[in-house]
């Protein structure tokens, strides 16, 4: 192995003179179908105290092919510390049981911060990976907590604040499985049926995208962060691989990986993708659908799952792509021809060889097949509150520069802001309203969610058009230019007081959209002490707001020679929104946008005495 590279493991805008695009005409690269499909190892379930590294590495993207893409390139990658030579850049395949208690080590081997999110995971706050729980260069990250998710295809990724794309480019990703319980009558008998032998009929495919360049004779990875480049298209970490699976029933396991582009998946015999082959959708994000649905094409944005079932019974011999359909990209969605600068074409990205069968008798004779009604699926009469989250591109000064960014209700993610506090044990609505030109994906942590109701330009959607958002839960959905997509929502377990750090994310899962601010924070409250840290107190002075009345900005003006906290109420005395300031002395401008109008009670607490007051916002 060549030794550590300590120049920059990847090039940011900054740095791009005197590097070359390892392009240089507009045209793609040849498709050669020669690489073999990487399976990452497994992790089974009963490792129940198992350990990852993220660490740097070399890996060759195209190792059988004639582009020059051949040749190691520096990257990121997680590594199981019991067999950490895996040639691999994606992660282990790691798999949780249900209910069983973990005791996972993470350690961070980088030069840099980093976390490890489990995308989908139904987590404490404390073990959720996300901006809040920093691994710090060399540091390990030791938790423990139970597996609360039944059977569903998720996956684990870095979110450090910022970093999240360029730590997802260079290779940090990997598969997380929760198997199916096996004392659920229900979920045991699908697993009977489907197919689930790793890496042989039940196959993870990871797709994601990389834009290379070269520096001085090496080739790199760039993450940059704009749309409009070349890139090369990947599955499991190799430019068009090929993968051997037997004549029988197959179970394909869809992520897409990556940062900035949704897919349009179909399967075809043909590598110009003419008459595509039906297959079967049996599972969205986060655990089965309640029946099969059949598909043709499959519109998959950055970050979500689904699973399918191929029946390729009697077809040895055959051959199938997995292709991108991308001249049926709806417009304004980050992946389609105009949105990359006519880049993005239609193109197989795996080639999938049919071989002999080795399998026993799929049970399945037709389909739909039923699936899984969970019986946990909250219904509209729990609901308890409802709340509006509207994607937006406004104008924002930062450092004096004046940026037109994509954000949720004019607000930039800020770690000191919890922006929602949801009742533990509440059920909730919650509406995305798409108000951009551009299709955004939503993700949410903590929960699962069920969507309701789609209103195009308010008119509502036919939920058959759309199985793969309705048929099943989810925790990751793309919202479409004028969209007002609702979903329920269930918010039991991990209820705290409200801290900063115990706040779950929200936010597009574009991962440059949410580096740049476009997520938010909230913390499901258990109801006791607002926050622990601090008594009441006495009311013991003022406080000077101002506009107030206002229809913007709201602005504190006084001094806090520590850090202070400020509970903001609504009119019914609930608590909506906690704000947390520096030391200060003179005027600050408070965090109160993407609240309902109407009258706002601010209650600020610092160690100079608390202080609460009225303001209008109108
Ligand atoms: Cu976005």
């Amino acid at each position: 192995m060549p030794a550590i590279y300590r120049k920059p493991l990847y090039s940011s805008m900054a740095t791009l003179l005197g590097i070359a695009f390892l392009f240089t005409s507009g045209s793609l690269y040849a498709q050669e179908f020669v690489n073999p499909l990487i399976v990452p190892p497994l992790i089974e379930a009963d490792n129940t105290d198992y350990h990852i590294i993220a660490r740097e590495t070399f890996h060759n993207f195209n190792p059988l092919g004639s582009d020059s893409l051949n040749t190691e390139v520096p990257a990121f990658a997680f590594v199981d510390a019991d067999n950490p030579t895996a040639n691999t850049i994606l992660g282990p395949t790691i798999s949780w049981d249900y209910l069983s208690e973990l005791t996972p080590t993470v350690t961070n081997d980088l030069n840099e911060r980093t976390t490890c999110h489990w995308h989908g995971a139904h987590v404490p706050q404390y073990a959720d990976g996300g901006p809040h729980q920093i691994i710090e260069a060399g540091e390990d990250w030791n938790i423990s907590f139970p597996v609360l998710d039944k059977s569903a295809t998720m996956w684990y990724h870095p979110h450090a604040m910022g970093l999240t794309y360029e730590h997802v480019q260079m290779g940090l990703s990997g598969m997380l499985y929760v198997e199916d319980p096996t004392d659920d009558p229900v979920l045991s008998f699908i697993h009977d049926i489907l197919p689930n032998e790793y890496g042989v009929d039940d196959i993870p495919l990871i797709v994601q995208t990389k834009k290379f360049m070269r520096d001085s004779g090496q080739i790199v990875i760039q993450a940059e962060k704009g749309f409009k480049d070349h890139y090369y298209y990947m599955v499991n970490g190799h430019v068009d691989p090929v993968l051997q699976v037997p004549a029988d029933m197959v179970r394909l396991r869809v992520l897409n990986g990556d940062g900035k582009f949704s897919f349009n998946f179909g399967l075809s015999s043909d590598p110009q993708g003419q008459q595509p082959n039906d297959y079967q959708l049996i599972a969205t994000d986060a655990g089965y659908t309640t029946r099969s649905f059949t598909m043709e094409t499959l519109l998959m944005a950055p970050g979500e799952r689904t699973e399918w079932l191929v029946d390729l019974r009697g077809r040895e011999g055959d051959v199938l792509y997995l292709y991108n359909y991308v001249s049926n990209i709806p417009d304004g969605v980050i992946g389609n021809s105009s949105t990359t600068g006519g880049y993005a074409q239609n193109r197989p990205l795996l080639k999938i060889e049919i071989g002999p069968s080795t399998q026993p008798p799929s049970p399945i004779i037709a389909f739909p097949i039923n699936l899984y009604n969970d019986p946990d699926r909250p219904t509209l009469d729990q609901v308890s509150n409802t709340r509006t989250k509207e994607f937006r591109q406004d104008t924002f000064i930062m450092d004096g520069d004046t940026m037109n960014l994509f954000n949720i209700d004019s607000t930039l993610m800020n770690m000191m802001v919890v922006n929602d506090v949801v009742m533990l044990d509440s059920t909730e609505i919650w509406t995305i309203n798409n108000t951009t030109g551009i299709a955004h994906p939503w993700h949410i942590h903590d929960i699962h969610f069920w969507v309701t109701e789609i209103l195009e330009n308010g008119a509502p959607l036919s939920p058959s058009a759309y199985p793969e958002i309705f048929g099943g839960p989810k925790d990751n959905v793309l919202v479409r230019p004028g969209w007002e997509l609702s979903y329920i929502a269930t918010f039991d377990d991990y209820g705290t007081d409200i801290q900063f750090n115990n706040s779950y994310m929200y936010h597009c899962h574009i991962l440059p959209h949410e580096d740049r601010g476009m997520m938010g924070q909230f913390v499901v409250w258990d109801g006791e002490n607002p926050s622990s840290n601090e008594e009441p107190g006495e009311i013991s002075r003022d406080m000077t707001l101002y506009p107030n009345p206002t229809s913007g900005d709201v602005y504190l003006e006084g001094a806090s020679t520590e850090t202070s906290t400020i509970q903001v109420f609504n009119a019914n005395g609930s608590l909506i929104r906690l704000l947390q300031l520096p030391p200060f002395e003179g005027v600050m401008q408070l965090e109160l946008s993407g609240l309902q109008k109407g009258i706002l009670i601010l209650d600020w607490r610092s160690a100079e005495g608390r202080a609460v007051k009225r303001v209008v916002t109108q």
